[in-house]
């Protein structure tokens, strides 16, 4: 009776620290990658081609061929967090940087929240790139 309760809690810590090493595998993917705002051009009204690029964190190097699946735009900066808009994806001019067009319908700062799936990792890398847009 005894060594089957202590069974129990030995495999309980076994399986809490298994669960730990899982999650700290999570962030460290994540953490590894990060977007970065390169450029923001009004294209007519109410859009902007926003530019960013996506780089692994610990030599900077610009990450091509990343599958971007998900994209938002939304006024968040500015306390407008529901206002989102349509964000379509352009053509990169160079390996690394990924291009969009958000029909931002106001002046202002937007949030450009972003996730990808980067070869050779089985994580999910998500982004948020803040830039202008003119009205
Ligand atoms: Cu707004």
């Amino acid at each position: 009776m005894l060594s089957n309760l202590l069974r129990a809690t030995v495999l309980g810590a076994a399986a809490l620290i298994a669960t730990g090493f899982a999650a700290s595998t999570v962030f460290a993917a994540a953490r590894d990658y990060k977007f970065v705002f390169v450029s923001a051009q009004p294209t007519g009204t109410g859009k902007t081609d926003v530019t960013v690029r996506l780089v692994h964190t610990a030599d900077n190097k610009p990450v091509p061929d990343a599958v971007i699946f998900q994209t938002r735009a939304d006024m968040g900066p500015e306390g407008m967090p529901t206002m989102a808009v349509p964000v379509t994806a352009g053509s990169a001019q160079q390996p690394g940087l990924y291009r969009f067009q958000a029909e931002t319908s106001m002046a202002g700062t937007w949030a450009l929240t972003l996730s990808a799936k980067v070869q050779g990792e089985s994580e999910t890398v998500t982004g948020v790139v803040n830039f202008p847009a003119a009205k």
